[in-house]
């Protein structure tokens, strides 16, 4: 199949992509690289030692004489992105260029701003595209299990069987997200559905959980192609963080009571599932949704799985309870469908103890490259304007195989649950007296 990748210098888009081209499938790229440049604004970097794309896409032609096709620009630009349907004519768009970190959402309204505006108008330009131009295009677009948020009824895929004064219809589940980043995606989804009714457009919604693990078969290939690994309190995800935080010394920061309960797949699940939402399309007019992950875990529970693998491989952890700078609830009932991509073919990795020791190896291996500047929460949810302030850079205690049990100096503040609300409190009553200053393109441009 001819496959675009939108997206695919990102973390879920660039092995994606790989998996996509391996399989023979003639793929092709669409990024501007903001995710780069919001690692310069926030002042972080992945983990792992990521290439150029244009470094990562010659080595992958040079070991399987496979080309993937890019086109850079940016999906909010109408005029660059009807080019590059025209130019390609993909049979399925896969989308994922868009901003995905609820705490950069949530930084103020600059970035709140952003985000909506870069999502919203990204995948309506894909819509508007994809009607004028191929219109039997299949859109399969990335959405999130966050649209759901955390009733207290089980949590269906997609839609809901209502009785209401005595009749009955099938209808969107009632949506509840929890951010403005969350709120760009059920924004998304209302705009997909309408366009798959009015204009026959055929389109799945892949309500994601969270994902992790940075190596594919592809991607283990070689350094030259490796995956982000993101571990900062902005883009770094709760397992990423977990993983690097007990191979530094660093208490493992649950926020709050730890019952906040999520979906969670494997990246070799989440390209797999893109795959068999490629091949099996939706029909004309459908707007399909899959609930796209495969366990259950509480946050408290994800802490106890890292500290006793960690534990196992000789290091000593802590678990320690910040006070929750998002606005989400601790402790619920959760309890969501996920069936439709098993019947289509799914075979799940789950996280076994295997993975999790490589996810902890990755984290040793790259320790040279940890910053725990970057860790401490500083996005307070309630305030409508949070500045982050850069911290000195700190790295990771060197010798940690020698003295698995040595706690870094100064972390005494970390196991203080008072820290967190405290320092928001600071971040938010001094964020008049320092003015923002972002690149273009970034919240404050005249796209925003
Ligand atoms: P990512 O930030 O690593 O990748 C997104 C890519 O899109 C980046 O390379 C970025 O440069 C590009 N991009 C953003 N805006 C663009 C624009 N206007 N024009 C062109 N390119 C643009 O994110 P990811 O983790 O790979 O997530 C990909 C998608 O999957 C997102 O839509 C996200 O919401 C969704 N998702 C991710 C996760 C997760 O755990 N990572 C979970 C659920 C859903
Ligand atoms: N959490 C902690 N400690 C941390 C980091 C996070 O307790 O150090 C908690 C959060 O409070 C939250 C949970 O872990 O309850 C998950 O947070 P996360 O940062 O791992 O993931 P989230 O913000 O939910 O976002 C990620 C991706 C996003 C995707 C979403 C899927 O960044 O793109 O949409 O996962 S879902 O969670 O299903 O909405």
């Amino acid at each position: 199949m001819k496959i675009g990748v939108l997206g695919g210098d990102g973390y879920c888009g660039w092995a994606t992509a790989l998996y996509l081209s391996a399989r023979g499938h003639s793929v092709s790229i669409v990024d501007n690289f903001l995710r780069r440049q919001w690692d310069h604004e926030l002042g972080v970097q992945t983990l792992t030692p990521i290439q150029p794309l244009s470094d990562r896409l010659k080595v992958w032609h040079g070991l399987t004489a496979k080309q993937i096709e890019l086109f850079v620009g940016d999906v909010t630009d109408y005029e660059f992105l009807s080019s590059y349907l025209q130019t390609f004519e993909p049979e399925a768009v896969v989308h994922f260029a868009e901003q995905r970190s609820a705490p950069y959402s949530m930084i103020d309204r600059k970035h709140a701003v952003f985000t909506q505006v870069n999502n919203l108008v990204g995948t309506l330009n894909l819509l508007f595209a994809i009607r004028e131009f191929n219109p039997q295009c299949h859109l399969v677009k990335l959405g999130t299990m966050g649209e759901y948020g955390t009733p207290n009824i089980d949590i269906e895929e997609g839609y809901l069987t209502v009785e209401h004064n005595g009749r009955r219809d099938v209808l969107p589940y009632p949506k509840q997200p929890g951010s403005f980043y969350h709120l760009s995606k059920v924004h998304d989804s209302h705009n997909i559905m309408f366009t798959c009714r009015a204009w026959g457009l055929r389109a799945t919604d892949l309500n994601q959980g969270v994902v992790f693990g940075t190596m594919t078969d592809e991607v283990a290939l070689d350094e030259g192609l490796i995956n982000r690994f993101d571990y900062d309190e902005v883009f770094g995800t709760v397992l990423n963080r977990f993983c690097v935080q007990a191979v530094t010394g660093k208490p493992l920061t649950v926020y709050g009571k730890g019952g906040q309960t999520r979906g969670f797949l494997d990246i070799r699940d989440t390209v797999r599932c893109v795959e068999i939402a490629c091949l099996n399309p939706a029909l004309e007019g459908e707007f399909r949704v899959f609930n796209q992950f495969t366990e259950q875990f509480s946050v408290l529970e994800l802490a106890h799985l890292v500290k006793t693998a960690a534990e196992k491989l000789g290091f000593g952890v802590e678990i320690s309870h910040l006070a929750d700078p998002r606005v989400e609830a601790e402790e619920h009932y959760y309890n969501a469908k996920h069936s439709k991509l098993i019947e289509l073919g799914l075979e799940p990795h789950l996280l076994s103890d295997s993975l999790l020791d490589s996810l902890i190896n990755i984290a040793v291996k790259y320790r040279d490259r940890i910053d725990l500047s970057s860790m401490a929460p500083q996005i307070n949810w309630r305030k409508p304007r949070n500045e982050r302030r850069p911290q000195p850079a700190q790295t990771a205690p060197l010798g940690l195989s020698e003295e698995p049990f040595a706690r870094p100096e100064g972390l005494g503040e970390w196991s203080d649950p008072r820290w967190v609300a405290e320092d928001c409190e600071t971040a938010g009553a001094q964020s008049n007296t320092r003015p923002r200053s972002v690149p273009r393109a970034f919240p404050g441009s005249a796209r925003g």
